[in-house]
């Protein structure tokens, strides 16, 4: 095996501890807190100069959470959810990041993060049976257990576009959006129509003199029907969150939502339209149950009858009917990408005279120039372009850490056919690592503070379970690996997601190795799975006491 041999931590001395958590976002939130209460000496690094993650770094105007706010936040705590209220059935990005921060302070959990701190290394020593973790201040630690809560959303995706250091305008990524940015009057140009450009353009539109939306594949957005919540509403939410709870928890997506109808195999063509338009009001991922959502996600016909229902939809808010058809998706599946949500008015942005829509696929862009713009027809000028280009998602923020395993080998050269873990939660080669919605587990195909909840509460039980045996170490075996991505891979070959090029394929990413990454059963069967392995003793994991031969090989 021929690995870098550079170290990725540099050997000087290092403080111990018992567990380093990367990332302040929802997830390393949750685990610092369940750690602390075993008893454990828990530090949390976060680049960011605050909590948030996510919702501290994506800030562009109109960012949202596509999940309802009342399910969209942390269930585990009964006062968090007495004091909290949401303002609106989706939660904008300041609120959520309001109430993240709510939740550190009122979990105390400041003290235990560095911001402004990135880890820059962390390797693991088979000596010690520890990590060392370096960070870019130069700090050491050692750790018994590394943990990585960095996202699945992380780092950003920018094209590799010839010229842009000469465009002499400004640019932004969505997800790296500053504290403020003046569009008024301005001419703007929007690269990207997945769910992050669905929510801006409208809002851009507002504020810019011009908009021209350089849109490469057309997208199927679904009404949110975004709307502030009242007291009686919210009154009902408080008192069945018991049963709201234990519904999400047993779905599919992590969501409380009930389906009339599993297929659309048995209704009339009347029965299924009248379905479909129920959800289509109710809007927001409730669309996705007029039948059930995995078979949608499977069965093309009932796929193909949905994806028309959205696609005359769109026909019908479009004015021009050039523009319609353009708008329209048929190059994918409904679902197959992530489902994009529409809060204002997405479609209808196209009918007014200050926005063009350019079709960068019939005519890519071929380079910026100083004023703008140029594709292989024409030359757009612009003031300001926004990169609405999405992440290297699932694996791309891990990678960074520089992470290296037993023998010194590094996640990147384990994964240089595509990642594999066991459960999306540990990797054979690399020892007490914990990788919080990890590739391989449901995580961006559900709800995702249901995901990780589930996720924090399994490694917190498994590091309990170590402390009261007497184990050090806890390693996915290389077999029960090769089966857990087998089977991600087999469940997902029968749904339609190959027939997408997608960001949960890998496909967004030029060079990038294309595997379907979340696993796609589902948040429900997930769990029991993941109930079953610690039951039956960590099945598939190998437990070793200190320094000493494995103990326990299921
Ligand atoms: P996505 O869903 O990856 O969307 C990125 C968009 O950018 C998509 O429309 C891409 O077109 C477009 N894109 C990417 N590269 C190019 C180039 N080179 N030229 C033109 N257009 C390009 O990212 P989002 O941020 O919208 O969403 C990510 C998730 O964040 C979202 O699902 C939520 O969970 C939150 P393409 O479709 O590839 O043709």
């Amino acid at each position: 095996m021929s690995h870098d041999e550079s170290p990725a931590v540099e050997a000087t001395e290092a403080t111990d501890i018992d567990a380093v958590i990367v990332g302040a976002g929802f997830s390393g939130l949750y685990m610092l807190h369940r750690l602390r209460e075993l008893g454990l000496s828990v530090r949390v690094y976060e680049k960011g100069n605050g909590v948030g993650g996510t919702w501290y770094w994506n800030r562009y105007p109109g960012a949202r959470c596509d999940s309802e706010s009342h399910i969209y936040c942390y269930s585990f705590s009964d006062d968090i959810l007495d004091e909290w209220e949401w303002s609106e059935r989706y939660p904008e990005q300041p609120e959520i990041l309001e109430y993240l921060q709510f939740a550190a302070d009122h979990l105390e959990l400041r003290r235990d993060i560095e911001f402004n701190t990135e880890i820059t290394g962390a390797e693991f020593d088979e000596a010690s049976e520890t990590w060392t973790v370096a960070t870019d201040d130069g700090e050491r630690v050692s750790s018994q257990f590394f943990i990585s809560a960095v996202g699945c959303l992380s780092e950003p995706f920018l094209p590799d576009f010839d010229g842009l250091d000469d465009f002499e305008g400004e640019w932004y990524h969505t997800a790296r959006w500053p504290e403020s940015v003046d569009l008024e009057g301005k001419r703007v140009g929007v690269i990207g129509t997945g769910s992050t450009g669905i929510q801006l353009i409208p809002e851009v539109a507002e504020r810019a003199g011009h908009l021209s939306v350089l849109q490469r594949t057309p997208n199927y957005a679904v009404p949110a029907r975004n709307r502030p919540l009242n007291d009686e509403e919210y009154e009902e939410i408080r008192e069945n969150y018991d049963e709201i709870w234990s519904e999400a928890r047993d779905s599919r997506l992590g969501m409380p939502f009930d389906t009339e109808h599993n297929s659309a195999r048995q209704l009339s063509e009347e029965e299924i339209h009248e379905a479909l338009e129920k959800r289509w009001q109710q809007g927001g991922f409730r669309f996705l149950h007029a039948f059930e959502p995995g078979h949608t996600l499977s069965n093309a016909e009932t796929n193909e009858i949905v994806s028309e229902f959205i696609r005359d939809k769109i026909r019908e808010k479009v004015d021009d009917p050039d523009d319609a058809e353009s708008l329209v998706p048929t190059s994918h599946p409904y679902g197959a990408k992530r489902p994009p949500m529409d809060y204002n008015g997405y479609y209808e942005t196209y009918n007014r005279d200050d926005v063009r829509l350019v079709d960068v696929d019939d005519a890519p862009i071929t380079t910026f120039t100083a004023d703008g713009i140029q594709t292989e027809t024409d030359h757009y000028d612009l003031d300001v372009v926004i990169f609405a280009t999405g992440f290297d998602a699932m694996t791309g923020a891990l990678l960074e850490l520089d992470i290296q395993g037993r023998d010194g080998l590094s996640i990147s050269e384990k994964w240089n056919a595509g990642p594999r873990t066991y459960l999306g939660l540990g990797i054979s080669g690399f020892p007490n690592l914990f990788t919080i919605t990890g590739p391989q587990s449901p995580s961006v195909l559900t709800n995702m503070p249901m995901a990780i909840e589930q996720h924090v509460e399994w490694i917190t039980d498994c590091i309990e379970h170590m402390q009261r045996e007497g184990y050090q170490t806890i390693e996915p075996t290389e077999e029960s690996e090769s089966q857990w991505v087998s089977q991600t891979n087999m469940l997902a070959d029968n749904m339609l997601f190959s027939e997408a090029e997608s960001w949960y394929r890998g496909a967004n990413v030029p060079g990038k190795e294309q595997v379907f990454t979340p696993f796609p059963g589902g948040l429900d069967m997930y769990r029991d799975i993941c109930d079953r392995v610690a039951e039956d003793d960590y099945d598939g994991f190998e437990l070793r006491r200190a320094s000493d031969a494995p103990v326990a090989e299921q």
